[in-house]
């Protein structure tokens, strides 16, 4: 295990000195968000972790090791090479990546997994993969649903991304027995928009009661995570009768051109930032930056 981990010096120090350390995904870098954003975003989200008094850990597998941190020449060779060169890793592609030592940015599920792995308790995203609208016929259901229910790490989002089907998500996330917290709202949001017109399972306001949740779950044995939904600022949102047509639109595209699997995802949100001239992209970027912020300090409150 030893030689599968690689630590940043920061992140190394972090660990040392029991200081608060937040997780970061590699797939929002590669699959996302396009090039040279995807770098300042991924620049910014790191930033945004030391600001609110963490340590951020990247996470990414380079040349068949886990890294949980990234330095900067690392971070700008995986924001610049396109997408479809880099694997896009999940529970099922993690182990054979580290094997044939080979280079792949991690997924909800796979960042999840490596974070544990790292002793990491809590992991910032934009938004989690979730039902697939359709997943009656097409059984696109994203591997981030299961992961929560298996591995014990809090993971805040803005919410599934909203091109899937957020009740049957949130169906499944029941069924798994996944925790959903809203973070100071009643509604589940929507990732561009604040809602969703859902009611969110669980409601917190304070990052305390949801460290302290996360202990008791720990305490009671119950193995998984928690899934903390945070909405996006006001002053960033896209109203939801505005997202509507426009994700209608781009999955209509991409069930006539036959995108299916791991491109779907990718494929949507390239699709919508092009139909809304690059603003689902502008409030993507504030969400992520939001949710750094609260990882940060439900990190602080668990160390
Ligand atoms: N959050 C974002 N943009 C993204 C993702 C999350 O703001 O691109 C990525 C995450 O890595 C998540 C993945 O795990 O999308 C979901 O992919 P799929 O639907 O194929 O499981
Ligand atoms: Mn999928």
């Amino acid at each position: 295990m030893n030689d599968l981990l690689v630590f940043s010096p920061e992140v190394e120090a972090a660990r040392a000195n029991g200081a608060p350390i937040v997780a970061l995904e590699s797939t929002i870098i590669t699959h996302g968000m396009p090039y040279p954003q995807n770098l300042e975003v991924a620049r910014r989200v790191e930033a945004t972790v030391r600001e609110a008094g963490a340590i951020p850990a990247t996470i990414a597998v380079i040349g068949g090791r886990i890294h949980i941190g990234l330095d900067d020449a690392t971070l700008e060779t995986l924001a610049s090479t396109p997408g479809d060169q880099v694997m896009k890793l999940s529970r099922a592609d993690l182990a054979a990546c580290c094997a044939l030592g080979r280079t792949g940015a991690t997924t909800v599920a796979a960042t999840m997994i490596c974070a544990n792995l790292a002793g990491i308790h809590v992991f910032a995203t934009g938004g989690i993969g979730g039902v697939h609208r359709g997943a009656e016929l097409s059984f696109d259901i994203s591997a981030d649903l299961q992961e929560l229910s298996r591995t014990p790490v809090t993971v805040v989002a803005a919410g599934a991304k909203a091109i899937l089907d957020l009740p049957k998500t949130l169906e499944v996330l029941e069924t798994l027995g996944v925790p959903v917290i809203a973070f100071g709202q009643d509604q589940l949001p929507a990732f561009w928009s604040r809602e969703s017109g859902l009611a969110a399972p669980l409601r917190m306001d304070d990052p305390a009661q949801i460290a302290a949740s996360a202990q008791m779950r720990a305490k009671l044995g119950l193995i998984g995570g928690q899934l903390v939904v945070n909405p996006i600022p006001e002053a960033d949102e896209i109203p939801r009768a505005t997202m509507i047509p426009v994700v209608e639109q781009a999955l209509a595209e991409a069930a006539s051109q036959g995108i299916a699997a791991k491109s779907v995802t990718p494929f949507l949100l390239q699709r919508i930032f092009e139909l809304t001239q690059g603003r689902s992209l502008d409030a993507n970027i504030a969400l992520v930056l939001n949710n750094a912020r609260v990882a940060a300090r439900i990190a602080a409150a668990m160390a």
